[in-house]
């Protein structure tokens, strides 16, 4: 391979607040419980009808447990915050990509905790003593419980209330963090919460998936960049955006316009709106998936844990449309795999670099890699029992733990 990874390069990993820090109050918190027996019992029964899902025992017996879906403490980095310095210095990373949880930083509507602050400015001091750089995301899916009364994303406020809370983070910690993110996967929430109506507040309502997708989130974004270059036009600002490869599943006309028709959707529609306010684009990829008439179809073959598709290398397609489309630097911010046994994890990280060398061969303007996860996390509808951490929830580096970290060594 002629090219050689810049030396600058980013190499990381991912989590957000209410997966890992533990005793938060909100969204989630609030609909946990009813869920718990919900999800439980739809794994001790129904389930029985999807023999070739690959959840394989052991994630099936905890997928069965009411206490999985519940997250309580998480991995506790509230209180274990330094030993998640630790194990990323101990992986060789330089970069670390987490979320502020909105409900610890406003507990109470306009009544910002000084306590919840200090604690991102003890581990954004922390990751700055061991040179690791700070990439953080103001709003990963936790809403306050006082906003949750108000309609969660669907209040007539949300800009307003938005825009506060950025300042107030901004001002707290925009001297010594550089890369921000204002929303986390703008389109996957959308889908979850307002389509599918399976995450919180489970509504399935078209109309208000585009308010809250279309309209609300992108209204968020602008206004949370214009707060953030407010404080200090250095600062870096973007969004992190699931990009998915989506290609039909066969050369039928009606199946290749499904596909670019979702493509476009899913990929770019958000995209297009927000280009002018994104200083870089920070991409988080999964999977690979097939559409047509019939709907998503996955082909059997290399299924992980959740039954996604792992087609790790279809990274390249996906870093190389975005960065034709916007000519941005990007920012690989989450990519990883739900891997119980560890099997996976290893080809897929080999293949992935291989690849996003390929990207930076071709031009791609690629400045990081952050993988998802540092720990083993809360899930969210599916609780604890995927597994997408280099380390264990006990912090025990997994042996694909060390081997990125070899593989870092080497490039
Ligand atoms: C991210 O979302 C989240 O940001 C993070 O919090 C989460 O823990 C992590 O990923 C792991 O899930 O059915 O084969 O078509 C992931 C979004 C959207 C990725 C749905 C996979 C479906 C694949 N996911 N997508 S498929």
């Amino acid at each position: 391979m002629s090219i050689q990874f810049p030396k600058n390069f980013y190499w990381g990993a991912s989590t957000s607040a209410h997966q890992i820090e533990g005793g938060l109050k909100n969204n989630w918190s609030i609909w946990e419980k009813e869920h718990s027996i919900k999800q439980s019992s739809y794994y001790k029964t129904k389930f029985k009808k999807f023999p070739n899902y690959p959840i394989g025992k052991e994630n099936l017996k905890e997928a069965q447990l009411e206490s999985n879906y519940i997250s309580g403490i998480a991995c506790d980095s509230y209180n274990k915050y330094k030993e998640d310095v630790k194990l990323l210095k101990e992986l060789g990373l330089n970069s670390y990509r987490f979320s502020i949880a909105w409900s610890r930083i406003e507990p109470e509507k306009g009544k910002y905790s000084k306590e919840g602050i200090d604690y991102y400015k003890n581990l954004v001091k922390e990751l700055r003593d061991n040179n690791i750089e700070p990439f953080l995301t103001c709003w990963h899916w936790d809403i306050p419980v006082w906003l949750v009364e108000e309609g969660g994303l669907l209040s007539k406020n949300i800009i307003e209330y938005f825009s506060k809370y950025v300042n107030f983070l901004v001002k707290n910690l925009g001297d010594d963090a550089k890369y921000w993110m204002t929303i986390n996967e703008p389109m996957v929430y959308t889908a979850e919460a307002y389509i599918a109506g399976k995450w919180p507040p489970e509504k399935k309502n078209l109309f208000k998936a585009y308010r809250v997708g279309f309209v609300n989130m992108v209204r968020m974004h602008k206004e949370g960049y214009r707060v953030i270059k407010g404080y200090d036009k250095e600062l870096q600002v973007s969004i992190a955006k699931n990009n998915q490869y989506i290609e039909p599943y066969n050369s039928f006309f009606v199946n290749k316009a499904i596909a670019l028709i979702a493509r476009y959707i899913y990929n770019y529609l958000y995209l297009d709106r927000v280009k002018d306010y994104l200083d870089y684009i920070g991409i988080n990829y999964y999977a690979h998936s097939m559409i047509g008439i019939k709907g998503l179809r996955n082909i059997n073959d290399r299924l992980n844990d959740m039954g996604w598709w792992m087609k790790p290398k279809s990274i390249f397609y996906v870093l190389k449309e975005v960065y034709d489309r916007y000519k941005l630097p990007i920012y690989v911010t989450e990519n990883g795999v739900a891997d119980r046994e560890d099997k996976y994890r290893q080809v897929w990280l080999d293949e992935t670099v291989e690849v996003i060398q390929e990207a930076l061969e071709y031009g791609v303007d690629l400045r990081g890699y952050m993988h998802w996860s540092l720990l083993d996390n809360f899930e969210w509808a599916e609780g604890y029992w995927p597994r997408f951490g280099l380390a264990t929830r006990e912090r025990e580096i997994k042996r694909s733990g060390y081997y990125y970290r070899d593989l870092i060594q080497s490039k």
